[in-house]
């Protein structure tokens, strides 16, 4: 009977015997588990591409084991369970993370990134390295790779001839649920909404009963999570090209063997792009079968919406917290 051995033990057990490594032999557990909280749904696509990407890539000495819709650990808790040691991995945000650090607020400031490519540029600059630095030494979490999330829009209860949404004046008085962490609630602020802090996985529901008039998401996660079927318009305010970080314990992350830790990174970036196209494809495709569920989408005024969202940024306290010179260097590296 075989005892409890780690795969590895086994697999090298029967390459010494000269037996073939492809016998079949009980399920043996690995030598670790990698554990995933999100808020995110099992069938969102930074989900989907954990489970069908980094999973099989590091499965010769890892377990996964997620859990979707904030089941694991509360939407906004999970860096501080990484940082405990009560989990791996999660999809964190620059928002979460600017709880803890500030000056991760300039990568949630509305209107800065500019499309998927320029979130990779940018996460891959040397820019980033005192970030990065800054999070594995101070929290004990190590950022492995940026995912897509994209474009954020306005996504309101009232139709268009309810409320025509072209200003942000147009969104004085709306209710405008934001996730809970200060950046998101100052975003809300900075569209002319009035934003309520609320979980990724209250949304619908509140939606449903009025209990907010609106939401702010990308395409793809309106039609995974059937926001189209409570909300009656999208404006198309592309506020906030949204990222994600896949984010990984250090303490986990230092107990890897050398080649273990590049299959880690190798997977982790593999499942962002991934993930990036699948959501991209998403994006380009989805405005009909939104439309086609009774939701107006139209385009509002951009530049009235640019211009006001940024100038709120100018002189707060999260402008005050961005390192000297960083702001350049991402819109240097746009377009
Ligand atoms: C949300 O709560 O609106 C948000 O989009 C915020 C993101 O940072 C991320 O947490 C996301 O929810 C979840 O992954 C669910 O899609």
């Amino acid at each position: 009977m075989i005892t409890k051995i780690t795969r590895r033990t086994a697999m090298g057990a029967f390459v010494a015997a000269g037996l073939s490594v492809g016998l079949s032999f009980p399920a043996i557990s690995a030598d670790m588990t990698f554990t995933l909280a999100t808020s995110g749904s099992e069938t969102d696509q930074r989900s989907v591409a954990m489970a069908e990407v980094f999973a099989p890539a590091v499965a010769s000495f890892a377990d996964y084991k997620p859990g979707y819709n904030g089941s694991m650990f509360a939407q906004g808790t999970e860096l501080d369970a990484i940082s405990r040691g009560n989990l791996t991995m999660s999809i964190a945000s620059a928002q979460e993370l600017a709880q803890f650090f500030p000056e991760f607020s300039i990568f949630a400031t509305g209107y800065v990134h500019q499309d998927a490519a320029h979130q990779v540029r940018v996460f891959n600059d040397p820019l980033m390295d005192p970030f990065k630095k800054k999070v594995e030494d101070e929290l004990g979490v190590k950022l492995l790779s940026v995912m897509y999330l994209g474009r954020r829009h306005v996504n309101l209860r009232f139709s268009r001839d309810e409320k025509d949404v072209q200003t942000p004046a147009d969104l004085a008085g709306v209710n405008l649920r934001m996730p809970g962490t200060d950046a998101w609630q100052f975003l809300g602020s900075a569209l002319g909404a009035s934003p309520t802090p609320m979980a990724f996985t209250e949304v619908y529901t509140a939606l449903a009963s009025g209990a907010v008039d609106g939401q702010d998401n990308p395409l793809p996660t309106v039609v995974d999570a059937k926001f189209y079927e409570v909300t009656k318009q999208i404006a198309l305010t592309s506020h906030l090209v949204d990222l994600n970080y896949i984010a990984f314990s250090k303490e986990t992350w230092d107990g890897l063997t050398a080649d273990q830790q590049l299959t880690v990174q190798k997977a982790a970036d593999a499942a962002a792009a991934y993930g990036r196209l699948k959501q991209l494809d998403k994006e380009n495709n989805l405005a009909d079968f939104i439309r086609s569920n009774g939701v107006e989408i139209y385009t509002p005024d951009l530049n009235a919406f640019r211009t006001h969202v940024q100038a709120q940024y100018v002189g707060s306290e999260f402008a005050a917290s961005w390192p000297e010179g960083v702001l350049e260097k991402i819109n240097a590296l746009g377009n």
